[in-house]
C-alpha cells in the first residue's frame, strides 16, 4: 500500500515496434487501471539484453517506448514511468531472490525454451534467469496487481512462488502479486497464422499490426489476415482467425464476442476485415498523434526521466534494504 492505494506494476521489454498485442493485452489495461492503484511501469531495458541488442538502437526504443506510455494515456505525475536500468535495486535484489529460486523451476520456462530456441547462438545465463529479474521488478514495490498479457501467466506464478517461499523463512516481507489479465485483448494472434500469438519479433510485418503502422498499412494488413473456409462469422474455437479478429474488434469498441456476432450476420468475411481494420485505425489515431506531438518535447520527457527514477529508486530501496536485514547482510556504517 502506498498512501491507502494498492500497488501495481508492470513493464514492457524495448525491444521491437510495440504491436497491437502489446496495446491490447497490455497498455490498454494499464490505462484503465491507473486511477485505482499506485503504479509504477518500467521500460525493463534490463530485460531486453538477454538477446543481442544494438546499443544506439537500444537506446533509442527505450525513450521511445517511455514516451508511447504516456502517449497511451499514462499521466508521469500520477504514474511511476521509468526505466529499470535507472534504479539498481532490480539487480541487486534480483541476486539475493537468484538463490532462492530454483534451477528446475527455471528449466521449466516455456519463454526461456522458445528464446533459445531463437537464439541458439547466445543461450546466456541472464536468458535463464530472466523471470528472476521479473519477479525482482514485481517484489521491489510490492505489487498487489500485475496487468500482462497471457503470455506472462507462467512468469507471474513463479514469482508468488519464490514471494511465498521467502515469506514462509523470514515472515511477510513480500506483497504476494495477483496476475490481472484483461477481459478481451489477453493474447492476439498473429494476423497470418492465428495458432500463433501476434508477436513484435515476427518475421512476417503482415503477421503483426505495429502501434505506429498508417491507416492504410492498416486496413491493409486486416484485408490479408488469414481466415478460413468455413464462410461464417461465428466466435468459436474451430475457427481461430475469425475469432481472433472478433477479439480484436471487441476489445477496440468494448463489444462483447456475442453483440459482434449479431452485428455481423448476414454478412461477409471482407466486412468484418473492413470494420476491425477501422476500429483499429481510430484506437491507434489519437494516440500516434500525441506520440508525435511528446517525441518533439525532449525537455518533457527528460524530466520525466529524471524525477520518476528518483521515486521509484525511494520506494525501491525501502523494499531492498529490508530484504538485505533479514538475509543477514551486515548493515551500512554512516
Ligand atoms: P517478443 O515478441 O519480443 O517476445 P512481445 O511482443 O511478447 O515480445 P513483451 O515485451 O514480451 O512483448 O510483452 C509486453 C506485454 O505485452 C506483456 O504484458 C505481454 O504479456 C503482452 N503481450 C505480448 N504479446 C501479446 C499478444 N499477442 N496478445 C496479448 N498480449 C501480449
Ligand atoms: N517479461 C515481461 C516484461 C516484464 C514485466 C516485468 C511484466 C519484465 N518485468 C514485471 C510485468 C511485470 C514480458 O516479456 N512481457
Amino acid at each position: 500500500m502506498i498512501d491507502g492505494k494498492k500497488v501495481l506494476y508492470s513493464g514492457m521489454q524495448a525491444t521491437g515496434n510495440l504491436t497491437l498485442g502489446n496495446y491490447l493485452g497490455a497498455l490498454k489495461n494499464w490505462v484503465t487501471l491507473s486511477d485505482e492503484y499506485e503504479c509504477f511501469y518500467g521500460v525493463v531495458d534490463m530485460h531486453s539484453i538477454t538477446v543481442r541488442q544494438d546499443p544506439a538502437e537500444l537506446r533509442k526504443r527505450a525513450r521511445n517506448l517511455l514516451t508511447l506510455y504516456i502517449a497511451a494515456g499514462l499521466d508521469p505525475k500520477k504514474n511511476c514511468i521509468y526505466y529499470q536500468s535507472h534504479v539498481s535495486g532490480h539487480a541487486e535484489l534480483a541476486w539475493i531472490l537468484n538463490c532462492y529460486t530454483y534451477m528446475g523451476e527455471l528449466n521449466r520456462m516455456t519463454q526461456f525454451k522458445d528464446k533459445s530456441a531463437k537464439h541458439a547462438d547466445n543461450i546466456n545465463a541472464g536468458l535463464f534467469t530472466y523471470p528472476v529479474l521479473m519477479a525482482s521488478d514485481i517484489l521491489l514495490y510490492q505489487a498487489d496487481v500485475v496487468p500482462v498479457g497471457i503470455d506472462q501467466r507462467q512468469h507471474l506464478e513463479l514469482t508468488r512462488d519464490v514471494a511465498e517461499r521467502f515469506n514462509s523463512i523470514y515472515g511477510d516481507v513480500f506483497t504476494v502479486p495477483e496476475a490481472y489479465y484483461g477481459k478481451a485483448g489477453a493474447k492476439i494472434m498473429s494476423l497470418q497464422n492465428p495458432e500463433k500469438k501476434m508477436s513484435k519479433s515476427d518475421e512476417n510485418p503482415n503477421a503483426s499490426i505495429y502501434l505506429m503502422d498508417d491507416p492504410d498499412t492498416i486496413m491493409r494488413k486486416f484485408k490479408r489476415a488469414v481466415t478460413d473456409s468455413e464462410a461464417c462469422i461465428c466466435y468459436r474455437d474451430e475457427q481461430p482467425g475469425v475469432r481472433n479478429l472478433l477479439d480484436i474488434y471487441c476489445a477496440c469498441t468494448g463489444k462483447t464476442p456475442d453483440e459482434a456476432v449479431a452485428e455481423f450476420e448476414g454478412k461477409g468475411y471482407g466486412d468484418l476485415k473492413v470494420a476491425v481494420g477501422e476500429s483499429v485505425v481510430s484506437v491507434l489515431k489519437p494516440l500516434q498523434d500525441r506520440y508525435a506531438e511528446l517525441s518533439k518535447d525532449k525537455a518533457y520527457i527528460d524530466s520525466v526521466i529524471k524525477e520518476n527514477a528518483e521515486k521509484a529508486n525511494y520506494y525501491a530501496m525501502k523494499t531492498l534494504r529490508k530484504v538485505q536485514k533479514k538475509v543477514g547482510f551486515p548493515e551500512k556504517v554512516r
